[in-house]
């Protein structure tokens, strides 16, 4: 479906929720509910067909009223209807409608009769207990919006990885600039490659502990000063992302990395480990009586602590204190050790870029071999390929395979049906170098039937692969319920690849699920799933991320040159008992 669409649609929902909750009249609010269904179903991009001057009037539930109100949320983002109902409405309602289990009545009921505007607002009700005598509400209902509530806000406060990058590189910038400082370092969630973070620590070495924290409150993205202090301030940025500012001094600039970095489990593990040896951990140093031993440098704090440097993506205590200690730390994974991606996109379905382009940016990146695989077409909205147009796409690859200094390999990114068949028949997949199979629909089936039907796709002798495994969106869409330990266990029966997606709202496989992969001594793809030439950048998001899950080199499949990684493709063995039964 158009992305555009869905927008649109949207906009005419929150009109009628809001003149649902403003009492209006109820064919009205059913109309534009009606138009919302219209628009959500519709095949062709509807801002496109405005643009080319059609008209929607005429559709299902279309007249020519409402046909002007979709022309103008489609053509300049909203309507005046709208921009009206919110101006008369607090700003929160469109935040509360949002919440699993307020719909327009509930709101409704929430804003009169207790004049509650925003999400905390409503969750201090629940947590209050004033929620459970309004009429149609009682205590169930209660405890599940508070549970509802707390969710959605803890997700909400919490930013992806890649933006938070960004308010860090600026803000980094801006510090280093200043008088009288030496050292800029983030740490926190943030160093540790957390796939979101919920604030931004930041530690700084300078000369003038008042001045420098004077200087950071008036960097120009700050909102608002929650605290000032020589050693500890705290903002919040324009965007509402927090900033914890310490200013440490030099000879301690390695313990506070430490303890700052985190995570809180496994500052605690440390401390411990140091009371067993008769020393003292904190952000100052690591001391024996009032004698600092280590604190200048990280390493120092481990040596004194009898440990090799922990990489900072580990430090969970998730075991990697023990494995220190018994000198069996991996040697994680490093960009620079990818040596191709198995899964990208072109133009030829809903990549933005030419095969040319994508192969080029692919070298560009470093890598030396890249696998094309567009849609299958069950994606009938992305123009998904048959056979046909997969033996055209050949053709293409064979005259870009000419001139190309990288090795190009053609897949297909197979869409993986309810009934866990594939999107095209063997015949077809099986000219290809790489199949990577999919879940793109039907994320709702229970576990057993969503397991089943994995499990059966990678029962396809074709499969090498299996795309962003669980279907997570960060934030947006939860995984779909489906029973992991069962489809690693089926991955290395099979030999097929679990996909570790690095595109930053899928970051799919997580942390858990790789690690789980490793002890299964299943090998991880991590592909870029890049649907244009910038999209080669996430590579390095999936490496860090591969790291928290603690693969090594060996651990990732896309880490092996060509000629290494043909014959772990399962096609290679198909060819051998083929050949062998010939
Ligand atoms: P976040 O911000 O929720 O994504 O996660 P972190 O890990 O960045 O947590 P944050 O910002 O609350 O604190 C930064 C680091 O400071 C944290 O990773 C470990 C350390 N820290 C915070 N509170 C405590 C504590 O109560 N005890 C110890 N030992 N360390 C703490
Ligand atoms: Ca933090
Ligand atoms: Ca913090």
């Amino acid at each position: 479906m158009p992305v555009a669409n869905l927008a649109v649609a949207a906009a005419l929902q929150e009109i009628a929720d809001r003149l649902e909750i403003q009492g209006a009249n109820a064919f009205r609010v059913r109309a534009y509910r009606a138009a919302a269904r219209t628009v959500q179903e519709l095949p062709d991009d509807v801002k496109a067909k405005v643009e080319r001057g059609e008209t929607l009037a005429g559709m299902p539930g279309i007249g020519a009223d409402l046909a002007g109100k979709i022309a103008e949320v489609a053509t300049t983002g909203s309507c005046e209807v709208l921009r009206v109902l919110r101006h008369d409405m607090p700003p929160a309602i469109t935040e509360l409608l949002q919440i699993p289990g307020l719909g327009p009545k509930r709101v409704k009921t929430l804003w009169q009769e207790l004049g509650v505007q925003s999400a905390d607002e409503v969750l201090r009700a629940a947590r209050e207990q004033r929620i459970r005598a309004l009429r149609g509400f009682g205590e169930i209902t209660e405890q599940r919006i508070e549970g509802a509530i707390a969710t959605h806000l803890s997700k909400a406060r919490r930013v992806k990885l890649t933006v938070a990058a960004e308010y860090a590189d600026a803000l980094v910038r801006y510090l280093e600039a200043q008088p009288g400082v030496e050292r800029v370092a983030v740490a926190g969630s943030f160093r540790r490659l957390r796939e979101t973070v919920g604030d931004l620590d930041v530690l700084v070495v300078g000369k003038g502990g008042r001045a420098i924290a004077e200087r950071f409150v008036a960097y120009p993205d700050v909102e608002q000063q929650l605290a000032i202090g020589a050693t500890k301030t705290s903002v919040r940025l324009r965007s509402g992302l927090q900033v914890d500012l310490r200013i440490v001094a030099r000879e301690s600039f390695g313990a506070a990395l430490v303890y700052f970095t985190g995570s809180k489990a496994h500052n605690i593990a440390l401390r411990k480990l140091g009371l067993a040896h008769g020393l003292k951990v904190n952000e100052y140093g690591v001391f024996r009586g009032t004698r600092r031993i280590a604190g200048e440098t990280e390493a120092s704090v481990y040596a004194a602590l009898g440990l090799p440097p922990i990489a900072a993506e580990l430090r969970e205590d998730q075991g990697e204190i023990v494995a220190a200690q018994a000198g069996a730390l991996p040697r994680l994974v490093e960009y620079g050790d990818l040596a191709g991606d198995l899964h990208a996109h072109t133009n030829a379905t809903d990549g933005r870029d030419t095969l040319e382009a994508m192969v080029e940016a692919a070298r560009a990146a470093g890598l030396k071999y890249v696998a094309i695989t567009d849609h299958s077409r069950r994606q009938a909205m992305s123009h998904g390929l048959d056979g046909a147009g997969l033996l055209r796409q050949a053709r293409s690859i064979e005259r870009v395979r000419r001139q190309a200094s990288i090795d190009v390999l053609h897949g297909i990114e197979c869409d993986i049906l309810e009934d866990g068949s594939l999107d095209l028949p063997d015949d077809v997949l099986s000219r290809l170098d790489v199949v990577v199979a999919a879940v793109h629909g039907q994320f709702h089936l229970s576990r057993a039937k969503q397991t089943e039907r994995i499990l059966r796709a990678l029962d396809n002798r074709w499969v090498d692969v299996l795309a962003h495994p669980t279907g997570r969106l960060i934030g947006e869409r939860e995984p779909y319920d489906v029973d992991m330990v069962a489809v690693v266990r089926k991955a290395r029966a099979c030999g097929v690849h679990p996909e570790l997606n690095a595109h930053p709202d899928r970051l799919d496989l997580n942390e858990v699920n790789c690690r789980m992969c490793r002890d299964a001594g299943v090998r991880v793809a991590i592909d870029s799933d890049a649907h244009g030439v910038r999209g080669f950048d996430v590579l390095r998001l999936g490496v860090g991320q591969a790291r928290r899950g603690w693969l090594t080199r060996e651990d990732v499949v896309n880490t092996r040159t060509l000629a290494e990684l043909r014959p772990l493709l399962r096609r290679s063995r198909n060819a051998h008992v083929t050949s062998r039964a010939a």
